[in-house]
């Protein structure tokens, strides 16, 4: 496990960008060369213990992360958790599992079968949260797994790593709005999710939050190689409570909609 908290996410972003080329263009145009504060980032996982949401999670705790809130995704059978740092300046940590149980027979046996490849000691060195995949996955099994849940594929497909960073426009100087920052993005030719609306959430949940739909990239299956959505970028603007602190949580029926960033189609 890393000790150093800025070594971890300096890891995180370097896989992130690998990944995510447009997020390197984005964070450009957005911070004109400076420096950008993350919000936080986002991971995904299995609820099986060897690799479960506690699993992703302790290498925050022992960075000096605490449990925040708790979240539940009915529909698309995720549950979730996010991470503050008593550095506020630190992003968050929004870690989700599937709830694999709830699915086909034939999808908890194709996720066991990956999830036994893991070896346990691997989960708990140092690259485990930026280290991909850790399975032999053909591009069939991929697509049976898209079939019922998008999640599934996409972490069959990617493994561990950062599926998000996202940019904090209260610390992002030259935006007043999200509105701003959504209309420099698409004046740059990227493309933002659009289910439930380009901004998710409003001040009077004290959090507006938009994305843009994932990168494609070239990904090696056993037998052969697809372009599949990889990972995107989100900007989050958070409000005062009514005490005049910043709000840190996060908005499910936002969340909800963030979720499909890496959808096939939209
Ligand atoms: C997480 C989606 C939720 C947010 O900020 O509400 C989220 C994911 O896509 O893995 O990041
Ligand atoms: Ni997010």
């Amino acid at each position: 496990m890393h000790t150093d908290v800025n070594a971890l996410f300096s890891a995180l972003w370097q896989d992130y960008i690998e990944m995510t080329p447009s997020a390197a263009k984005i964070q450009q145009l957005l911070g004109k060369g400076e420096a950008i504060i993350n919000d936080h980032i986002a991971l995904r996982t299995f609820d099986i213990d060897k690799v479960n949401l506690d699993v992703l999670a302790e290498h925050f705790l022992t960075l000096g992360y605490v449990a925040c809130g708790d979240y539940k995704f009915e529909a698309k059978k995720l549950t979730a958790k996010h991470f503050e740092h008593p550095d506020p300046t630190q992003p968050k940590v929004f870690i989700s599992e599937l709830n694999v149980s709830a699915f086909s027979d034939e999808l908890q046996n194709i996720i066991k079968s990956l999830v036994e490849q893991v070896n346990v000691e691997a989960t708990k060195a140092e690259n485990f949260i930026y280290s991909g995949r850790h399975w032999k996955l053909d591009h069939n099994t991929y697509q049976t797994l898209l079939a019922e849940s998008e999640y599934a594929a996409w972490v069959a497909a990617f493994g561990y790593r950062a599926n998000h960073f996202t940019v904090s426009i209260n610390h992002l100087p030259g935006y007043e709005n999200i509105l701003e920052v959504n209309q420099a993005l698409k004046d740059g030719d990227f493309v933002l999710n659009s289910a439930g609306g380009e901004v998710k959430g409003s001040k009077e949940v004290l959090l507006e939050q938009s994305s843009t739909m994932a990168d494609k990239v070239m990904v090696k299956f056993d037998d052969a190689q697809v372009e599949i959505p990889s990972c995107f970028y989100e900007f989050a603007i958070r409000y005062p409570k009514a005490d005049g602190e910043i709000y840190t949580g996060f908005v499910a029926a936002s969340a909800d909609k963030i979720f499909e960033s890496t959808n096939v189609k939209t």
